[in-house]
């Protein structure tokens, strides 16, 4: 008799509550709470989901510009919006052009063109003039370029900035070489115009041709290249959701970019991070937090981390402070992986992060050492993902990856399996890179240790640096410099 009171007064209850108010979202978030709520089989049927975006289109891909890349974000962002009571959540538009095709003749003889993202579409003829060095300074180029097509080399600092500096003295048109042989498919100028006259008509060559448009001219001769590149505008879309709940003037930012290259459907890069972050999304709905999150997919990380880039630009100073720490999340479930932390503290390759980033790489290394006990390593902090913008503006980063084309190590083989001599992801950038071809067992992994560090800032910032001192902002400063000398400038631009 008791004992069915009792049950009827529980069920009563739970109705009761359920019309009302989850009692669940009165409890503040724990990271044991949250990392429990992370399941492998909705990691799983989200890869599979995201894949399918890609294959059920024209193009296989999720690429900017593309109708999986779209299914995507629309996806996410309605899955997020069935939770209206508990984020507020918003597309921020970016316009920007794609490569489509491009043709190049070469003193009447065509020759094969590629099409580069960011450059506008259009037609130049005349003489090509070869800009010596690396064509990175102003002084590199000639005074006047007027009517005349530009050769630049690519690579070392952004093909962008050797085009913005040809157009500048006039050039009509510009000719990247590639400095690796190969084609130049899916290249990008890498940064995003700063006007409508930055840039001017451009098309990548192979390396061979540029270097035989290069002797000639060394021997003295004259060439003359017609271009014609075709571009598309488009607009694609960051988006950004944000708990209602918390302190909206301290905010914990973790993000990862939805985008792929056009090589292939990417899953592991970065369909694993912009999946980890939707699930935590989901789940964090049962809690209370005490500082917002805002979790955030950037478009167009693959161009040359151009939305993370559009959305740091479009902060104020006030609105920049309130971002406490920006976390990212850019490969999680690579086959042959290794856990690696973005080195914020600079103990192992030199590159620290603005004050706050030290602190967000000792709290992933508690969580694998302690929580997840497991081996771990530590990655150079380079900016080569959407954090860069964040640590070029002074605010602290941190994340982890399982790795991209790198070569695991024998010592890396001891900590964590796999198969020495091979990369962390054989289909890194290709077709490969696919659902079935992630390792599930680091993905849950990698995903629980996102969903710690959210729990664990959403909590507090008492482990961080205090906001806003003059100090802060010194270091934050000196540290851009040795940002931008290093990493992603030299390595894969
Ligand atoms: N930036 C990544 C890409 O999207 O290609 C590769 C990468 C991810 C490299 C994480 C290092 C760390
Ligand atoms: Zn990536």
């Amino acid at each position: 008799m008791w004992t069915s009171i009792a049950a009827f007064a529980a069920v009563a209850a739970t109705v009761v509550d359920g019309l009302a108010i989850d009692p669940r979202s009165n409890k503040l978030v724990t990271s044991e709470a949250l990392r429990k709520r992370i399941k492998v089989a909705a990691l799983e049927e989200k890869a599979h989901l995201l894949e399918r975006f890609a294959y059920d289109s024209p193009d296989k891909n999720r690429v900017i510009g593309s109708e999986g890349h779209q299914a995507t974000i629309d996806y996410i962002t309605n899955t997020i919006k069935k939770f209206s009571k508990y984020y507020d959540v918003y597309q921020q538009p970016m316009p920007l052009s794609v490569g489509l095709s491009a043709n190049v003749t070469i003193n009447g003889k065509e020759t094969e063109g590629y099409a580069v993202g960011l450059a506008p579409g259009g037609h130049a003829s005349g003489p090509v003039i070869a800009i010596p060095n690396l064509a990175c300074e102003e002084s590199d180029f000639p005074d006047d370029l007027t009517g005349k097509i530009a050769l630049v080399f690519r690579g070392t600092c952004v093909s962008g900035e050797k085009v913005a500096f040809a157009a500048a003295k006039g050039a009509i048109g510009v000719l990247v070489y590639n400095n690796v042989e190969g084609n130049l498919l899916g290249y990008s100028l890498q940064r995003y115009p700063e006007s409508d006259t930055d840039y001017v008509p451009t098309v990548g060559i192979s390396q061979a041709v540029g270097e035989g448009i290069i002797s000639l001219l060394s021997a003295g001769g004259n060439v003359t290249a017609e271009l014609t590149s075709e571009a598309k505008d488009i607009t694609t879309y960051n988006i950004i959701a944000q708990t209602k709940g918390g302190d909206q003037n301290n905010v914990i930012h973790v993000s990862g970019h939805s985008d792929s290259v056009a090589q292939g459907p990417g899953i592991n890069d970065n369909g694993s991070g912009s999946i980890s972050l939707l699930e935590i999304a989901i789940q964090l709905t049962h809690f209370s937090v005490k500082n917002a999150v805002r979790f955030s997919w950037w478009t167009a990380e693959e161009e040359g981390l151009l939305g993370a880039e559009f959305y740091v630009k479009s902060l104020n100073q006030t609105e920049k402070d309130k971002i406490r720490l920006m976390l990212d999340f850019d490969m999680m479930a690579s086959p042959n992986y290794a856990f690696q932390i973005y080195d914020g503290d600079g103990s192992a390759y030199n590159l620290t992060g603005p004050p706050g980033s030290a602190e967000a790489e000792a709290e992933f290394t508690h969580y694998f050492e302690n929580i997840a006990k497991v081996n771990h390593t530590e990655i150079e902090f380079d900016g080569r993902s959407d954090y860069g913008p964040f640590l070029d503006a002074g605010i602290a980063a941190g994340g982890i990856a399982c790795g991209a084309e790198g070569i695991k190590t024998e010592e890396e083989f001891q900590m964590f399996g796999g198969a020495a001599g091979v990369p962390y992801d054989v289909n890194y950038h290709e077709d490969g890179d696919t659902a079935n071809n992630l390792n599930y067992d680091a993905w849950i992994v990698m995903a629980r240790g996102i969903a710690h560090s959210t729990a664990t800032y959403a909590r507090s910032f008492d482990s961080l640096p205090p906001k806003n001192s003059t100090a802060v902002k010194a270091r934050a400063e000196t540290q851009m410099f040795e940002y931008k000398k290093s990493g992603r400038y030299l390595s894969m631009i």
